[in-house]
């Protein structure tokens, strides 16, 4: 029984550094993927959250930039926001700290070097050594089937590394369905753009299909948000007519990441997007009118994550996770956290990485393992005040299920 602070911390530490992850959502792919896999230095630095902050200083043109090579992005950010301008931000003390974890010297400032780190190097291997360093045991990735990139992966060998896991991603058919019948059409999927009874049949028969076909462990989109249901559009009928039942016969959540605001700026293509607040009162009315479906919610706006952790406490159907995009930064990480561990004690997944390159899981987990193990060490240490005392295995146990356990629960799977 620990009843000491000390000990608790080191036991507390101990575990969280410890314990093997399941990554819920990224935007990775297994080997199998070719160049969809992305990793090493020169990915690192052009991330988008690293485009977004360079052009805060830089006043080149949008169109000249990304005419640029990717080496050539990867130098001028280098440049503008780690050698002009000390690497403050969160994205940017990422990547510090994933080379200084790989070993390489970052006070040598020597981007050259590290690209030379890199060249050699197998991407088999590669990832071999990022699972390891990172602690992470598998990912789940972001798979499309109208992403004319990842679709002819999944129609010849698909995935063949089984530390990879899967999540059907229906953006385009939820968000862009007077566009995107048409490529279900091209199919061989009988749909019309005014979703006649035959349509949403077809609509059903494609999310079913592409389930099996991925082992899919979630079916998985993006909102805006102002995403309603139930209302008078083709989003919201589409939700309730094809994915609910979809999801309740094959026994899969529906993962809804709510709060987007596509290309407020579009010339920053990927890193123009922005965010505003929810409506709760729909994740709120899909929970209640669909008790024997299972949700994974995530929303963008800080403003919104009192009233999620709220509405988890009203509906188990609900599984709240990660501190998504925007909120993935310290601080937030931090209260979010505590909000929710002071309401749902430890029944949610605190964290995903949203990695789009391999390396990225090293930082993104080592920061958030940080932060995670301080706000257990302090409520734990709030119940040793109480007169409780928690054990080094209970503490394990917990640790488990906060990293890759609830989630396995949840989904009514088990991690192979
Ligand atoms: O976090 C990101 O990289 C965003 O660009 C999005 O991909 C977001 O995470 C998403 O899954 O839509
Ligand atoms: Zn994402």
């Amino acid at each position: 029984m620990i009843t000491d602070k000390n000990v608790l911390r080191d036991a507390v530490r101990t575990a969280v550094n410890s314990v093997k992850i399941t990554d819920i959502h990224t935007h990775l792919y297994s080997g199998s993927f070719g160049d969809l896999l992305l990793w090493g230095v020169d990915e690192l630095l052009t991330y988008h959250y690293l485009i977004a902050e360079y052009f805060r200083y830089s006043d080149m043109s949008y169109r000249d930039f990304f005419a640029l090579s990717k080496r050539e992005q990867a130098d001028l950010i280098w440049q503008t926001l780690f050698l002009e301008h000390s690497p403050v931000s969160e994205a940017q003390r990422g990547v510090l700290t994933v080379l200084n974890k790989l070993g390489l010297d970052v006070r040598s400032r020597n981007l050259d070097s590290f690209r030379e780190y890199f060249a050699d190097m197998n991407t088999q291997d590669y990832i071999d050594k990022v699972f390891e360093i990172s602690g992470v045991k598998s990912v789940v990735m972001t798979n499309d089937p109208f992403d004319p990139l990842e679709k002819p992966y999944w129609d010849t060998e698909g995935n063949q590394d089984p530390r990879f896991k899967a999540a059907l991603r229906i953006d385009p058919l939820l968000n862009e369905y007077p566009t995107s019948y048409k490529k279900l059409q091209d199919w061989g999927y009988q749909v019309s753009v005014d979703l006649d009874q035959r349509s949403i049949d077809e609509i059903k028969r494609f999310l079913t299909e592409w389930i099996k076909k991925m082992d899919a462990l979630y079916l998985a989109v993006s909102l805006p948000p102002n995403f309603t249901v139930p209302e008078d559009s083709l989003r919201s009928r589409i939700v309730e007519q094809c994915v609910i039942p979809v999801c309740r016969e094959l026994n899969v959540p529906f993962a809804m990441m709510i709060g987007v605001k596509k290309l407020v700026n579009y010339q920053l293509g990927l890193a123009g997007d922005s965010v505003g607040k929810a409506e709760i009162q729909t994740v709120e009315y899909l929970c209640r009118s669909y008790p024997e479906n299972k949700f994974l919610v995530t929303l963008l706006s800080r403003e919104n994550q009192h009233e999620l952790a709220i509405t988890a406490r009203k509906f188990r159907n609900l599984m709240v996770f990660g501190c998504w995009w925007f909120l993935n930064n310290p601080s937030i990480i931090d209260e979010m956290t505590r909000i929710r561990m002071e309401t749902l004690g430890l029944s949610f997944i605190p964290q995903h990485s949203d990695a789009r390159v391999l390396d990225q899981l090293i930082y993104k987990w080592s920061h958030s393992r940080q932060i995670i193990a301080e706000v257990l060490i302090d409520k734990y240490s709030d119940i040793i005040d109480a007169g409780w005392a928690v054990t080094e295995e209970e503490i394990k146990r917990d640790v488990a299920d906060l990293f890759g356990e609830n989630f396995w629960r949840f989904i009514g799977r088990s991690c192979d």
